[in-house]
C-alpha cells in the first residue's frame, strides 16, 4: 500500500505567497495544487508552483559545497568550506580594509525567513560599504518615496483591489508577474470581481499587455516618458481642487513646482492624449475610491524616484490614500516598519568611490559593481560574496561584470545552483531548498491585499549533510569574527543562534495581531496551516506614519530638485521629441507566466511548450528595415550587442522592442552551466547600461534603452 499524505506549505517563487496543498506518495511530491483554504490565495496556483516539485528533484541544485578547480568543481566538507571562505574574507579586509570585500544581495533572500533574519546578520558582520542588491534593478525608487513621505522605507501601500472602483495600473502587468510591491494572489479573480461590481482598471503601458488586454482602458506611452503624464495629472489634480487628508502639508509648493508639466507637454512627449491624461484626473478625483499603483515599468526607468513619487502623490491629493478600496497600508502581524526591525532608510551617507551615486539604506547601486571592481586604488572591492543572486544576468552590463568578477582575489555564493555569476566563485555554499525549510513571509505579509499570517513547517525532512541558509549565515559570520581576530558581542550571539523559527515565535508574541483575544504564536499558525486571516485592510494613518510630527510633507527635497532640473527646459524637451528621428527604437521588458529572473530555465515543467525569448518589434519598424517576421536580427545599444530571432506583434507600440530579461543560460561561454537543457534566448541586460541611470537614487534603467535593430 503506498503511503498518500496531504501537507501544506507556501510558494516563494514570486511575491503572491500562494498556499499551496501537496500530495506526497511514498515520500515523494506527486501533486501541488493551490490550497483552497488559504485566506489570502485562494486556491491559486501558477505554473511555477506547479513546477516546485521539478526544482525540489533538480540533479542540477546544488546539496554540497564546491570548490572550484579552474573549470570543474570538486565537493568539499561544510568544516572545510567555512572556515576557508571566512579566513579569505578575514585576509583581504585586514589587508585592504572593510570595503575590499563587496556583498550583492539577490531576489529569493526576501522569500527565506532564514536570509532576513540571519542572512543580514552576516551582510552587518561583512560591514563594507560596498554593498548592492537587487533592489537597485528594481524597487528602489519606492522606498526612496516612502522613506521621504512617510517616514520609512518599507511603508509601501498598496492597492486595495477588493474594494476599489477604479484601479490604475502603470508599468505593471501582474497577468504575467502576479503582482509586485503589491502581494495580490489571483489578480485575474481580484479583477473579474471589480469588474461585477462596476469598477474600472485602467492600464498605463507601452506594450498591449496580458493585464492591458483585460483592461477597461489601455494608453500607450514612449518608455521613460510616463514622468510627463504624471506630473500633468498632478497639476490637473490640483486645478480641479485637490482633497488631501488632513495631516498633508506642501500642497501649495507642489502646485507652484508642477506648473510647467501642462498635459499638452504630455502629449507631446509621452504621445498620450492631453484629453486622455485631464480625464484621467478627473475620473480619479472624482471616483468614489480610487488607488494609483506603479511597478517595474516606471521605476527603473530614467525618472523611476520622481514617477513614484508622483504617483503617491495623486494618491494624496484624490484623497483615496489609506481610504478603503484606495492605495492602503497592511496591518501585518509582524510590522517590520513600526517595530524598527527593518531601517527607516537614509540617502547619500556614503558615495561610491568611481562615479560618487549615493548610497540608499546602506546600498550603492548594483550598476556601479562592475567598475568597482575594476577600477584600482583604496577601497577596490578585491572580494565578493554573493547570496541568492545573479547578477551577471540580471544587472545592466552583465558582460562587464561576468568580465570583472574574473579578476577578484576570492569570491564566495551563497547559491543552490552554478548560474553565469557563481560560476566565478571560488567556493558555492548551497542552502536547503524551499520545501525543506520552515517559512514564514516577513516581507510579503507586508504588502498584501488582505491582512493575514501564514507559517509553513519545512514540507521535508532535510538531506543529514544539507545546511539551511541561516545556519550557513550564523557559521560564516562567526568565523569571519574570529578570523578577523575580534569578539562577537554577546547581543550578536544570541541572534545568531537562535533559529529563525524561535525568532519568528517571539515576534509573533510581542506583535499586535491577536486571534480570539491571544496573541499569535508559531504553535498558534501551526494549527492553521493556511494562516490565520487577520480581516481586510484598514486606515492606519496618520498614526502609522513615522515622520516626526506624525504629518506627511509632499515637498520632498529630493523630488522638488528633480521636478526643477526637468522644469528648466520643458521648450527644449518638447522640441527634441518633436524632432526626434523616426527610425529610434527603445528596448523595454517583459515577463512571462512561466520564467522566474534568471533562474528555473531548465525545468520541465517550465521549458516545454513554445519558445518565448525573441524580440517583439511593430510591424511598420520591420517593414521600414525590411527585415522579413521570425528572421535573426542583430540588436545594438551603448552597451553591447546580441542577435536573437525577431517576432512581429503589434502589442509593442511603434517605436518600441521588447525582450525578456533572464535568458541565455544553460551555455555560457562555452561552459555548460548545467545538466538539463536550457531554454533558448539572449540576455537582455548584455544590452542595458550600467551608464545610465535613475536621477535620483542610481537605480538601473533596463526600460527605455536606446538600440537598433538589423537583420543578422
Ligand atoms: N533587463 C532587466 N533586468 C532585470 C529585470 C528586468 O525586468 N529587466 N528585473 C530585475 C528584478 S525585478 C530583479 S528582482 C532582479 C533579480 O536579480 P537577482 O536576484 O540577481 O537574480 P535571480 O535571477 O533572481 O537569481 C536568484 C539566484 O538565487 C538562487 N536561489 C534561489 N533560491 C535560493 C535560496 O533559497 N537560497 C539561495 N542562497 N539561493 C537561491 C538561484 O539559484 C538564482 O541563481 O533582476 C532584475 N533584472
Ligand atoms: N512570471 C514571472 N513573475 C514574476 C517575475 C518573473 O520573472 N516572472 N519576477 C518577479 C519580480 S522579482 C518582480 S520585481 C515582479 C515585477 O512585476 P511587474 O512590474 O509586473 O513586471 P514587468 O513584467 O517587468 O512589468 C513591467 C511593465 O512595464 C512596462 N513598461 C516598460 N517600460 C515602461 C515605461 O516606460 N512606462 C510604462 N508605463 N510602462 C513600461 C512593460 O511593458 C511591462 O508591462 O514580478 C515578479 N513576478
Ligand atoms: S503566483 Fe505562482 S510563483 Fe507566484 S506564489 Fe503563486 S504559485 Fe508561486
Ligand atoms: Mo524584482
Amino acid at each position: 500500500m503506498a503511503q498518500v499524505s496531504t501537507r501544506h506549505t507556501a510558494c516563494v517563487l514570486c511575491e503572491a505567497m500562494c498556499g499551496l496543498e501537496v500530495t506526497v506518495t511514498d515520500g515523494e511530491i506527486s501533486g501541488i495544487r493551490g490550497h483552497r483554504g488559504d485566506p489570502l490565495s485562494r486556491g491559486h496556483i501558477c505554473p511555477k508552483g506547479v513546477a516546485l516539485q521539478d526544482l525540489h528533484a533538480d540533479p542540477d541544485r546544488l546539496r554540497r559545497p564546491l570548490r572550484r578547480r579552474g573549470t570543474t568543481w570538486e565537493e568539499i566538507g561544510w568544516d572545510e568550506a567555512i572556515p576557508l571562505v571566512a579566513r579569505r574574507l578575514a585576509a583581504i579586509q585586514r589587508e585592504h580594509g572593510r570595503d575590499a570585500v563587496g556583498v550583492y544581495l539577490g531576489n529569493p533572500n526576501s522569500h527565506s525567513l532564514g536570509a532576513l533574519t540571519h542572512g543580514i546578520q552576516l551582510v552587518r558582520t561583512i560591514r563594507s560599504k560596498n554593498s548592492f542588491s537587487a533592489t537597485s534593478v528594481d524597487q528602489l525608487p519606492h522606498h526612496v518615496v516612502s522613506w521621504g513621505l512617510y517616514g520609512h522605507q518599507f511603508l509601501l501601500p498598496v492597492p486595495d483591489i477588493d474594494r476599489t472602483d477604479l484601479l490604475v495600473l502603470i508599468g505593471h502587468n501582474p497577468m504575467a508577474s502576479n503582482g509586485s510591491i503589491w502581494t495580490v494572489p489571483d489578480f485575474p479573480a481580484r479583477r473579474r470581481a471589480l469588474r461585477e461590481r462596476g469598477g474600472r482598471l485602467v492600464v498605463i503601458d507601452p506594450r498591449r499587455t496580458e493585464t492591458a488586454k483585460i483592461a477597461d482602458a489601455h494608453h500607450r506611452v514612449r518608455p521613460g516618458t510616463d514622468v510627463w503624464v504624471l506630473l500633468a495629472i498632478v497639476r490637473e489634480v490640483c486645478a480641479l481642487g485637490p482633497r488631501p487628508a488632513a495631516y498633508v502639508d506642501g500642497v501649495e509648493t507642489v502646485r507652484e513646482a508642477v506648473a510647467p508639466f501642462t498635459p499638452e507637454v504630455a502629449q507631446a512627449l509621452s504621445g498620450m492624449p492631453a484629453a486622455t491624461v485631464r480625464e484621467l484626473a478627473a475620473a480619479l478625483l472624482g471616483a468614489r475610491s480610487a488607488a494609483v499603483h506603479g511597478r517595474m515599468g516606471v521605476s527603473t526607468q530614467a525618472h523611476g524616484v520622481l514617477c513614484q513619487w508622483a504617483i503617491q502623490v495623486i494618491n494624496l491629493l484624490t484623497g483615496h490614500l489609506d481610504q478603503p478600496g484606495g492605495l492602503m497600508f497592511t496591518s501585518p502581524a509582524i510590522d517590520l516598519a513600526g517595530r524598527g526591525l527593518m531601517g527607516a532608510g537614509h540617502y547619500g551617507a556614503w558615495r561610491s568611490r568611481v562615479r560618487g551615486l549615493p548610497e540608499f539604506g546602506g546600498e550603492l547601486p548594483s550598476s556601479v559593481l562592475a567598475e568597482e571592481i575594476t577600477t584600482p586604488g583604496p577601497g577596490q572591492i578585491r572580494g565578493l560574496v554573493t547570496i541568492a543572486g545573479n547578477p551577471v544576468s540580471s544587472t545592466p552590463g552583465g558582460r562587464a561584470l561576468d568580465a570583472a568578477l574574473d579578476s577578484l582575489d576570492f569570491m564566495v555564493a551563497i547559491d543552490i545552483y552554478v548560474n553565469e555569476t557563481t560560476r566565478h566563485a571560488d567556493v558555492i555554499l548551497p542552502p536547503t531548498g524551499p520545501l525543506e525549510r520552515d517559512h514564514y513571509d516577513l516581507i510579503f505579509h507586508t504588502l498584501a491585499v488582505r491582512n493575514t499570517a501564514r507559517f509553513t513547517p519545512a514540507l521535508f525532512e532535510r538531506p543529514a549533510d544539507a545546511r539551511h541558509d541561516w545556519e550557513i549565515a550564523r557559521d560564516l559570520a562567526l568565523a569571519l569574527v574570529r578570523a578577523r581576530g575580534e569578539r562577537v558581542s554577546p547581543v550578536d550571539q544570541a541572534r545568531l543562534r537562535t533559529s529563525p523559527t524561535l525568532q519568528l515565535d517571539a515576534l509573533l508574541r510581542t506583535g499586535e495581531a491577536a486571534l480570539d483575544g491571544r496573541r499569535l504564536s508559531v504553535k498558534k499558525l501551526r494549527q492553521t496551516p493556511g494562516g490565520v486571516d487577520l480581516g481586510p485592510l484598514r486606515s492606519v494613518l496618520p498614526g502609522r506614519l513615522r515622520t516626526p510630527e506624525h504629518r506627511i510633507d509632499l515637498g520632498m527635497p529630493l523630488a522638488l530638485d528633480a521636478i526643477a532640473a526637468l522644469a528648466r527646459d520643458v521648450a527644449g524637451a518638447v522640441e527634441a521629441a518633436a524632432t526626434r528621428g523616426a527610425g529610434e527604437l527603445l528596448l523595454i521588458g517583459r515577463r512571462h507566466q512561466r520564467d522566474n529572473n534568471s533562474w528555473l530555465h531548465n525545468l520541465p515543467r517550465l521549458t516545454r511548450g513554445r519558445p518565448r525569448h525573441w524580440l517583439e518589434v511593430h510591424p511598420d519598424d520591420l517593414a521600414a528595415r525590411g527585415i522579413p517576421d521570425g528572421a535573426l536580427v542583430r540588436v545594438r545599444s551603448a552597451a553591447g550587442a546580441v542577435e536573437v530571432e525577431c517576432q512581429a506583434s503589434d502589442d509593442v507600440m511603434p517605436g518600441v522592442v521588447c525582450l525578456p530579461h533572464g535568458y541565455g543560460q544553460g551555455t555560457f561561454d562555452g561552459v555548460r552551466l548545467r545538466e538539463a537543457a536550457a531554454l533558448p534566448g539572449v540576455s537582455m541586460n548584455d544590452l542595458t547600461d550600467p551608464a545610465r541611470v535613475e536621477a535620483v537614487a542610481g537605480n538601473a534603467v533596463v526600460n527605455g534603452v536606446p538600440v537598433t535593430i538589423e537583420r543578422a
